[in-house]
């Protein structure tokens, strides 16, 4: 079995280290040929997380760095789990599973079918794939600009869905998301919630605005909400964003008892680029997000240039819109708590 070499992952001009796990064997039903399917032949997976491993060398600390025991489980998982007919598929879930974990960068997995049914004699197949957290990285192997994905191309992207809503964009799309809450920790909650939304293959966290007190709007009597406006880089399907959104959400115990509500926590899309649409499901820019000045008002501290779609800058709307009931609590947020690993 040769391995493949891997190229160094630079972020923010750093080069991060590897961790490295090879050989990770398993018999598997993988392939697109019934006898694959009933008897099953070996498969090994190579991966490679790409972290920083210097916070955890200075302190010796194991939970700040990945565990190479939970990357071979997670690998392992993949690569014993439901059959699949492509290597591909299988690279891919084995990827997006590593990802998953806490400081893990970026990943490389190769997956070996070195029994696989060929003609000719060989010694091994693979599959090697390279995935980060960054969705620019979801479009390196898109062939933008060539006539590939055209209707003639056997191996171009599927067709295109007919909602416009499940269409994922040409090019990374900046979208606008407004975060709500007025149960619990609401700070802690949207810290918790912009890391799990970064976490997500295919969305990647710009920046926010200042964080807001805010007084209800509409519903019941409640607190006050904290507000916040945040941008994300995105490869998904507008629909696929919203479906992120309300998972993120559920993971802070959101539920949809009454119509504005107090809440954990509320996501929603304001802005998904230039682009307009309105379905059952989803309506952007959102209908009422320019009507409200504790959407308004954050938005206006990200990006005053940025134009809603069909309705003008951000900061003329904000403007006309105006601020009463909403209170500046942090010019910058989140401010960051913790030393950067880099100054330790
Ligand atoms: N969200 C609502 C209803 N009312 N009021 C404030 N101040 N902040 C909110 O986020 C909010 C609201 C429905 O999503
Ligand atoms: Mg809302
Ligand atoms: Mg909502």
């Amino acid at each position: 079995m040769t391995t493949p070499t891997f190229t160094p992952y630079i972020k923010d001009g750093i080069e991060l280290d590897q961790i490295i796990v090879q050989g990770i064997r398993m018999t598997a039903f993988h392939g697109v040929y019934a006898p694959e399917k009933e008897s099953g032949q070996l498969f090994l997976a190579d991966v490679v997380a790409h972290v920083s491993t210097r916070a955890a060398a200075t302190r010796d600390e194991l939970r700040r760095t990945a565990n190479y025991s939970d990357i071979a489980d997670r690998a392992a998982d993949v690569l014993g789990g439901d059959p699949a007919d492509l290597l591909e598929t299988v690279a891919e879930h084995i990827a997006r599973s590593v990802l998953e974990m806490e400081g893990v960068h970026c990943v490389d997995v190769v997956v070996h079918k070195p029994q696989a049914p060929l003609h000719v004699e060989f010694r091994d197949v693979m599959v090697k794939i390279r995935r980060d957290m960054k969705s620019g990285s979801l479009w390196a192997d898109k062939r933008i600009g060539s006539s590939a994905g055209g209707s003639g191309d056997p191996f171009g992207a599927p067709p295109r869905a007919m909602d416009p809503a499940d269409e994922q964009p040409l090019k990374p799309v900046m979208a606008y998301l407004a975060l709500g809450g007025n149960i619990g920790d609401v700070d802690t909650t949207f810290r918790e919630a912009l890391w799990e939304m970064h976490k997500i293959p295919g969305i990647a966290v710009q920046r926010a605005s200042s964080l807001f007190k805010t007084a209800p709007v509409g519903g019941p009597d409640q607190d006050d909400f904290l507000n916040v406006v945040v941008e994300v880089q995105t490869a998904l399907a507008p629909r696929e964003l919203l479906a992120a959104c309300q998972g993120v959400e559920v993971l802070h115990g959101r539920e949809r008892l009454e119509e504005n509500g107090p809440r954990t926590l509320d996501i929603d899309i304001v802005a998904f680029g230039d682009l307009v649409l309105d379905t059952e499901d989803l309506t952007v820019p959102h209908p009422r997000a320019t009507e409200r000045a504790f959407v308004m008002q954050p938005w206006a501290t990200l990006v005053p240039e940025f134009v809603v779609p069909g309705l003008g800058r951000v900061a003329d709307i904000a403007a006309a819109v105006g601020s009463r009931g909403v209170e500046l609590i942090a010019q910058k947020w989140p401010a960051t708590q913790e030393t950067p690993a880099h100054q330790e």
